[in-house]
Formats: C-alpha cells, sequence, structure tokens
C-alpha cells in the first residue's frame, strides 16, 4: 500500500468506528443480503422503454398526497396535502404538491390558451401560449403556501403528522415571464394602482395585488422544476406570488385587469381575512411570515434505530425574505441550538435545515424556531394567540411540537 493510501484508509476506519453505535457489526452470522446472489442479478432489468415517463418505484408509493376527508365537503373544492415529512432537500417534486382548488382542476390545452390585459392600458392585449414563449424568461425557485396552512392547529395540537400540520405548501423551481413586461408591453397608465387577476375554471379565484407587487416580482410562469405546469397546479399558465399567500397565485390564468382600487366584488376576495380575539377581523395580510416544521422524526416518520447518531430535519421559510438562522430545541423550547442549513437561505424559496445529534435514547420535545434577513423570529403559539386570538383560521406560524418518546415514535402535542 502506497503511503498516500495510508491516512485516507485510517480516516475511513476512525469514520466507521464512530458511527458503530448506529450501524451493524461486520463480524457475527453472515448477512446473506452480501452474502447470496439474489433475484435481481440473476436476471435481467428492465428495458430502457419500460417507463417513457418515470414514475417513483413501488416501494415508495406511500409517498404521496393525502387529503382530510372530514375537512371539506367534497373533494372538488378541497385541499390535500404535500408529504413532507417523506421528502428531504427542497424541491417539491410536482406529482406530490399539494393541491387547492375551488372548482376542481381543469383541462385546458395550450391551444386553447388566451391571456387577456385590459382595464388601465393604452393597448389591451390578448397573448397566446405562443406569444408568451417569445418574451424573455427568468427562472425562481419559491414557496407558495396556503394562507390556511397549519389552519386546524389554532385551537390545540389536532393532527398527527407534519404532512397534515405544515404541508399546505410546496417549492418549485418556475420558469417564467415577468409580469412586468406584459404590462409594459400593454402600455401600463400611471393611474393603474392595482391589478385583479383571475382564472379560467369556474370559480376564477379572483385577486387583486398592489401594483407594487404586480412590477416588483410576480412571474406568469409555464414551467415548474423544468417541466410543463400539471394541471392541478395551472396548466399551462400560472401566476407566481413570491412569499404571499396560495390564494394570490392564480392558476389557469385568463385576465389581468389593471384598475385604480382592489376588485372585491367577488365573494373568494374577502375570504382570506383573520378573526381576531376580539371579533375584528384582520384583512390583505399577503405575506406569509417565517415558519418552519421538522419533518424527521415526526408522527409519520418516526426513529426507526436506537440510540446513537439522529438526524434531525426540517424545512424553514419567509414570505419576506431568506431564512438566516434555524434553532432546534429538544426540551420544548427551554434550550436551542442552531441547526446547519444545507445550503445558504433564498429569497422566498424553502431552506432545509439539519441537526446531527448524539440521541440518549430518551423522550424529547422537538421544536424549530426560524429566523429570516428582516430579523424576525418565529412566534410561539402561545405569543401568536395573545395577538390574535383562538378564532383564526388563517396565517399560523407558530412553533410546532413534536413529544418523540424512547421507542422512537413521535406525536403532535403543545407544550405551555
Ligand atoms: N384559478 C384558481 N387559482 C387558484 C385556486 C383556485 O381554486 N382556482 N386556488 C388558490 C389557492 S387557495 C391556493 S392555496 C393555491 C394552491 O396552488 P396549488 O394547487 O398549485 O397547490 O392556488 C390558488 N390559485
Ligand atoms: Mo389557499
Amino acid at each position: 500500500m502506497s503511503d498516500l493510501h495510508k491516512p485516507n484508509r485510517r480516516a475511513v476506519l476512525a469514520g466507521g468506528a464512530a458511527i458503530a453505535a448506529g450501524s451493524a457489526a461486520y463480524a457475527g452470522a453472515p448477512d446473506p443480503l452480501i452474502t447470496e446472489t439474489r433475484d435481481w442479478a440473476k436476471s435481467l432489468g428492465d428495458g430502457v422503454d419500460a417507463t417513457p415517463y418515470g414514475l417513483p418505484i413501488r416501494f415508495e408509493d406511500d409517498v404521496i398526497r393525502r387529503n382530510v376527508e372530514w375537512l371539506t365537503a367534497d373533494t372538488i373544492s378541497s385541499i390535500n396535502f404535500t408529504p413532507i415529512h417523506a421528502l428531504d432537500g427542497t424541491i417539491t417534486p410536482q406529482g406530490c404538491a399539494f393541491e387547492r382548488h375551488h372548482s376542481g382542476a381543469i383541462e385546458l390545452a395550450k391551444q386553447d390558451y388566451r391571456l387577456m390585459i385590459n382595464g388601465m392600458v393604452d393597448r389591451p392585449l390578448i397573448f397566446t401560449y405562443a406569444d408568451l414563449e417569445r418574451f424573455p424568461r427568468e427562472n425562481h425557485v419559491y414557496f407558495c403556501e396556503c394562507a390556511a396552512n397549519s389552519g386546524m392547529e389554532w385551537a390545540g395540537a389536532q393532527l398527527n403528522g407534519a404532512q397534515f400540520t405544515h404541508g399546505m405548501i410546496h417549492n418549485m423551481e418556475y420558469t417564467g415571464v415577468p409580469l412586468r413586461s406584459l404590462l409594459e408591453e400593454a402600455g401600463l397608465q400611471t393611474a393603474g394602482k392595482w391589478i385583479f387577476v383571475e382564472g379560467a375554471d369556474a370559480s376564477g379565484n379572483g385577486r387583486s395585488i398592489p401594483m407594487e407587487k404586480a412590477l416588483d416580482d410576480v412571474l406568469v410562469a409555464f414551467k415548474a422544476n423544468g417541466e410543463a405546469l400539471r394541471k392541478e397546479h395551472g396548466y399551462p399558465v400560472r401566476l407566481i406570488v413570491p412569499g404571499w399567500e396560495g390564494n394570490m397565485w392564480v392558476k389557469w390564468l385568463r385576465r389581468i385587469e389593471v384598475t385604480d382600487q382592489p376588485v372585491e366584488s367577488r365573494e373568494e376576495t374577502s375570504k382570506y381575512t383573520d378573526t381576531l380575539a376580539d371579533g375584528r377581523s384582520r384583512k390583505w395580510t399577503w405575506v406569509m411570515d417565517a415558519k418552519s416544521v421538522i419533518t424527521a422524526p415526526s408522527p409519520q416518520s418516526p426513529i426507526a434505530h436506537g440510540p446513537g447518531p439522529l438526524v434531525i430535519t426540517g424545512l424553514a421559510w419567509s414570505g419576506r425574505g431568506a431564512i438566516t438562522r434555524v434553532d432546534v430545541s429538544l426540551d420544548g423550547g427551554a434550550n436551542w441550538q442552531t441547526a446547519r442549513l444545507a445550503q445558504p437561505g433564498r429569497k422566498m424559496a424553502m431552506s432545509r435545515f439539519y441537526l446531527d445529534i448524539d440521541w440518549d435514547g430518551s423522550d424529547m420535545l422537538l421544536q424549530a424556531r426560524a429566523m429570516d434577513d428582516t430579523g424576525y423570529v418565529q412566534p410561539t403559539k402561545t405569543q401568536l394567540r395573545e395577538v390574535r386570538g383562538l378564532n383564526s383560521i388563517y396565517h399560523n406560524n407558530g412553533i410546532q411540537t413534536w413529544w418523540v418518546r424512547e421507542t422512537g415514535e413521535a406525536e403532535n402535542v403543545e407544550v405551555s
């Protein structure tokens, strides 16, 4: 063995010893998975054309969107949840990204697609899909969170799983045209202070967005994670409103009207308000505040091993900017450690964090607390309720607690 090789080998052995508690000892009974030729090595695998469009292997068939049956009367005006407890990294595959429709997901072909810009513009315009493809494009990763995410948790811990408590969110890389370019093309008039945007579905999902935001970073997107938007996410074109609540991200985008004031004629426009403790309503709370959740261990992702090395991981995001820090507590918020961000935080996009611990096998009250580049710190549920009371549905960004037991199982709880 060369001299060069020796230090490497020592390093590998040292590394091996350090994780010995978490891995099987090499000595002992032979492991047939190592010593015997298995079926998959005795015959040939699938040819390249077996699945022209690939799907996850069948062993992963529990990594799927799920809904909560009692939440809505039917599945048309409903919502399902991203299996965040089973994903890693930050990009949500489209196939398991949550869906929220007010009147179902419609099928709209590219050749039937039209986008109209009218109202306070010099030249009202109608764009085809092909027209949109001729404008300079941008790529951005953004999270989309429904304002109702964690809404069932206002009165107390209710749903047992990160998918259900925090899964009304996805994070994708979008390709599209800045809305600014289209508004400029139409000759935006200075008196235009708002846009009213609506979709081609029966609900229309009409929303008013202030012009400042419209000209800033709103995107008219046609691709997500490199491929066409899925039908359920607004194929062929949807609006991306970075950092703002999901209901403004109009799918199947068909019309943009420039107005001098917000349009509130539609029933849905006034629906997303927050009822405060004193009965007054809070509205136009468009920005999603900083929030985080530990995705594993969590109720649907229990610890599958005994004491020793344990990877604690989760997601953090902020509609006001980039995540700068995430702290994790093992004891219900008494002590905090700063977690490791997998990558520097990006504006209005999800961050992945890890805390690698040596678990002593005792029970834990796991919490995560996010901070963003505006200095905002994610509040506890108690702090949030002091300001917002118990009657809200929307904008619950309080700190989540999982009680992890000695067995490794976890449960949704609250600490006071
Ligand atoms: N046209 C249209 N756009 C829509 C909706 C809708 O029902 N119709 N639902 C909104 C709501 S409330 C949310 S949270 C997001 C969800 O986007 P997703 O289904 O891609 O997750 O889309 C928004 N855009
Ligand atoms: Mo939503």
